[in-house]
C-alpha cells in the first residue's frame, strides 16, 4: 500500500496515510502492481503496426534483430516515437481547434455566452494572419480570425502562419530542413501514413516528419489554443492565489474541475458565483460554493480568475479521498478512468462533459458551447444536490495550502521587466548579458509514479535558481512549484543566487514564473523569440543561454512538446529516457547528431542534480559562444570544462 514520498508536499503525504488506513489503492499501488514492466516496450523494441506481428527485437541475445517485415530496431522505435508525437500534437491541437470554434461561435451568435475579453490580443492574432483590423467591429474580426485559424488545420496548400512568428533565422532553418509545418491535421495524418507497415523505414526521415508534426503543434495548434484563449477568456495577469488540497472547504459545496480546456471551466468559474446557486447551496446547509482545479484546467482558471488549485495530476484521486468533493467535472486529457473506484468509496459524483471522453462509472452531462451557462448551472446544481450525501466520518481534509503568484504571459513578462511605460525585454537581455542572470530555463511537464514524486521538479528548479537561472514553468511543474512556495516573490530570497535575487526584487516577480497549462508551452517559445528579437543574444533561439527540462514526463503531449523544443533549437533534458534506448542509431541521433541540424537536442538523465548541471553546462557553452561577461556573483556550480 501507500509508500513514503520524501519530496511530496505535506497534503499528499497526509492523504497517502488515509489511503493506507482505508485500504484505498492509489496510482502508486497500481504502478507497483505492474512491475516488472515490459523491457521491450521500455526500450522501444516492440511493434504492433500490422497483424504479421506483434514483433519484438531482441537487443542482447540471439533472438530476432528485425521484425517480420524486416524493420530494424531503429525503424521500429522511430515509428513508435513519431506516433507518440502525433498523438500528443493531436491532443493539444484539437484543444486549439475547439477554442477556434468557440471564437467562431462568438462571431456568428450574438447571444453567445462567450465574448472577446481581450480585443487587443484578437487584433495581434489578426495581424499574424494578415487580416486588417481597422474599422472592424469585434465580432466581424472574431469571425475572420477564427476562420483563418481553422484553416490552418486543414488547408491543402501553404504553410502554418503562426510558425512565421519564430525568429527569421529559425524559420529559414526550418525551410532548409524541409520541416515547416503545412497544416496541423495534415502533419498528424502524414505521420500515421508514414508509420504504416511498408512505408517509411528510414529512421531519420521518419523523425523529420515527427519534427514537422511537433512544430505544427507548438507553433500551430497549441499556439492557436493559447492565443485565442487569451483573446476570449482574457489575458492572464499575475495574481495571488493558493495551491494544494487545503484550498477546498469543509463547509462549502466543493466542485473540482479537472482536465484541460477552459471553455467549460471558465464558464463554471463565473457561474459558481451566481446568486441563485449560492442561495441553493445555503439551502442545503453549505456556506457557499468552492471551486478549485486539478491539472491544467486548474492552471487555466487560476491564471485568469485566481481560482485556487487543488492539486496536480498525481493528486486527482487524493482529492476525492478528502471526502469533501461533491463533484469532480472533467473534460479531456490526463483523467484517470481509475477515479471511478476511488469515488465509489465516497459520495463524490464524477461527471464527464466531452463527447470525446466518456468513462465507465462517470455520469455524462454533455457540454455544448452554445448552451454554456445553462449547462454549467446544471452541473453546479447537481453538485449542490450531492452535498447532503456527504459522510462526515469520511472527511479528512488536510488544512494545507500555499500562497502563489500565477499568470505570467509573454506580454506580462515584457511589461514587468520593462516597467509600466517601457514594454521591452531589454532589462532581461541586459541582465543576462551583464552576468546577473546566467540564463533561462523552462521546467515543465507532468509527474509520473515511475519517479520519486516531485523530487525531480523541486531539485532541478532549486539548483537552477541557486545558479541565477530564471525559470518559466508550465503544466504540473507549475503546480508542484506553487505548492512548495517557489512562486512567491519571497522565494527569490530563499532560493535564488544574488544576481537573480536583485532582478526579482527590482521588478517584484517570483524567480519561477507560472506561464500556464501544458498547452501554454507555446508562451515559452514566444518568450524566447522576444529575447532573440530584443537583440544582443544571437540571432536564433539556439544561440540563447537557455535550456528545458521535463523531469517527470508522462504523456504523449510531453513527447510532442519536447520535440518541438528540440526542433526550435532548445537543449531538452528529461528524466526517464524516451523509448528509443534499444535503437542505437536513433538514440545517438536524437541525443547528439540532431544538434547539427536543429541546434537543439535531447538528453536523458534520471538524477535531478545532474539534470540541472547538464542544463547549466549548456547555458555556459552558449554564454561563451556569445562572448558574454562572466557572472557578477560567484556561482555555486562551476563546470569543469
Ligand atoms: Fe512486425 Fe513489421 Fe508488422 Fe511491425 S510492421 S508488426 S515490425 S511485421
Ligand atoms: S496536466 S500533460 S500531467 S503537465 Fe497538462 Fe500535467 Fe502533464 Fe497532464
Amino acid at each position: 500500500m501507500a509508500r513514503e514520498l520524501k519530496y511530496a508536499d505535506k497534503a499528499t503525504q497526509a492523504m497517502l496515510k488515509i489511503a493506507e488506513q482505508e485500504q484505498i489503492p492509489t496510482i502508486w499501488d497500481r504502478y507497483d502492481a505492474m512491475q516488472p514492466q515490459c523491457g521491450f516496450g521500455t526500450l522501444g523494441l516492440c511493434c504492433r503496426h500490422c497483424s504479421m506481428g506483434p514483433c519484438r527485437i531482441d537487443p542482447f541475445g540471439n533472438g530476432p534483430k528485425t521484425g517480420i517485415c524486416g524493420a530494424t530496431a531503429d525503424t521500429i522505435a522511430a515509428r513508435h516515437i513519431t506516433r507518440m508525437i502525433a498523438a500528443g500534437g493531436a491532443a493539444h491541437s484539437d484543444h486549439g481547434r475547439d477554442v477556434s470554434h468557440t471564437l467562431l461561435m462568438i462571431a456568428e451568435n450574438p447571444n453567445s455566452d462567450y465574448s472577446v475579453k481581450s480585443p487587443e490580443k484578437l487584433k495581434a492574432v489578426a495581424e499574424v494572419y494578415g487580416i486588417k483590423t481597422e474599422g472592424k467591429e469585434m465580432r466581424e474580426l472574431a469571425g475572420e480570425v477564427a476562420r483563418a485559424a481553422l484553416n490552418e488545420f486543414g488547408q491543402q496548400t501553404g504553410t502554418v502562419k503562426m510558425a512565421q512568428t519564430a525568429p527569421p533565422a529559425r524559420y529559414k532553418l526550418w525551410q532548409q530542413l524541409g520541416i515547416v509545418p503545412r497544416a496541423i491535421d495534415r502533419e498528424v495524418v502524414e505521420v500515421m501514413h508514414r508509420t504504416h507497415i511498408g512505408v517509411d523505414a528510414d529512421y531519420k526521415n521518419i523523425i523529420k516528419q515527427g519534427l514537422r508534426a511537433s512544430l505544427a503543434d507548438g507553433w500551430g495548434g497549441s499556439m492557436i489554443g493559447t492565443e485565442l484563449s487569451d483573446a476570449i477568456f482574457s489575458m492572464p495577469n499575475p495574481l495571488k492565489t493558493r495551491a494544494n488540497l487545503g484550498v477546498m472547504k469543509k463547509d462549502h459545496v466543493n466542485v473540482v474541475v479537472h482536465g484541460h480546456e477552459p471553455t467549460l471551466s471558465d464558464i463554471i468559474a463565473i457561474v459558481s458565483q451566481d446568486q441563485g446557486l449560492l442561495d441553493k447551496a445555503k439551502a442545503v446547509g453549505a456556506k457557499g460554493i468552492q471551486l478549485s482545479g486539478i491539472c491544467c484546467t486548474a492552471n487555466e482558471i487560476m491564471m485568469r480568475h485566481g481560482i485556487p488549485l487543488a492539486g496536480s495530476y498525481m493528486q486527482q484521486e487524493l482529492a476525492l479521498m478528502t471526502g469533501v468533493v461533491d463533484m469532480m467535472v472533467v473534460d479531456v486529457q490526463c483523467i484517470w478512468p481509475g477515479l471511478e473506484n476511488t469515488a465509489k468509496c465516497f459520495h463524490t459524483k464524477l461527471v464527464t462533459t466531452s463527447p470525446k471522453a466518456k468513462m465507465p462509472g462517470f455520469d455524462h452531462i454533455e457540454f455544448h458551447e452554445d448552451r454554456a451557462v445553462e449547462i454549467a448551472k446544471q452541473i453546479i446544481e447537481e453538485a449542490i444536490n450531492n452535498y447532503p450525501n456527504r459522510n462526515s466520518e469520511q472527511i479528512n481534509l488536510p488544512n494545507i495550502s500555499q500562497g502563489a503568484v500565477a499568470g505570467f504571459t509573454t506580454e506580462s513578462v515584457f511589461r514587468f521587466l520593462g516597467g509600466k511605460y517601457r514594454s521591452t525585454y531589454r532589462p532581461l537581455n541586459d541582465a543576462i548579458i551583464a552576468g546577473r542572470i546566467r540564463g533561462l530555463a523552462g521546467v515543465v511537464g507532468c509527474s509520473n509514479p515511475n519517479m520519486e514524486y516531485e523530487e525531480g521538479h523541486l531539485t532541478i528548479v532549486k539548483e537552477l535558481l541557486k545558479n541565477d537561472v530564471l525559470i518559466a514553468s508550465t503544466g504540473c511543474n507549475s503546480i508542484t512549484c506553487a505548492k512548495h512556495g517557489l512562486m512567491t516573490p519571497e522565494a527569490a530570497f530563499k532560493h535564488a543566487g544574488k544576481g537573480l535575487q536583485e532582478v526579482c526584487q527590482a521588478v517584484g516577480i517570483p524567480p519561477v514564473l507560472h506561464m500556464g497549462a501544458c498547452l501554454d508551452n507555446s508562451r515559452i517559445l514566444r518568450v524566447l523569440t522576444e529575447v532573440v528579437k530584443e537583440g544582443g543574444l544571437g540571432e536564433d533561439i539556439s544561440d540563447l543561454p537557455a535550456a528545458g527540462a521535463a523531469p517527470e514526463w508522462m504523456s504523449e503531449k510531453a513527447v510532442c512538446i519536447g520535440f518541438y523544443f528540440v526542433a526550435s533549437g532548445v537543449y531538452t533534458v528529461i528524466g526517464r529516457p524516451l523509448p528509443v534506448v534499444g535503437a542505437p542509431a536513433l538514440h545517438k541521433y536524437l541525443t547528439e547528431e540532431i544538434e547539427q541540424e536543429t541546434g537543439g537536442r535531447w538528453a536523458f538523465e534520471m538524477d535531478p542534480v545532474e539534470t540541472a548541471h547538464l542544463m547549466l553546462r549548456h547555458i555556459d557553452r552558449k554564454r561563451k559562444a556569445l562572448k558574454l561577461k562572466p557572472m557578477i556573483y560567484p556561482q555555486p556550480f562551476k563546470p569543469e570544462e
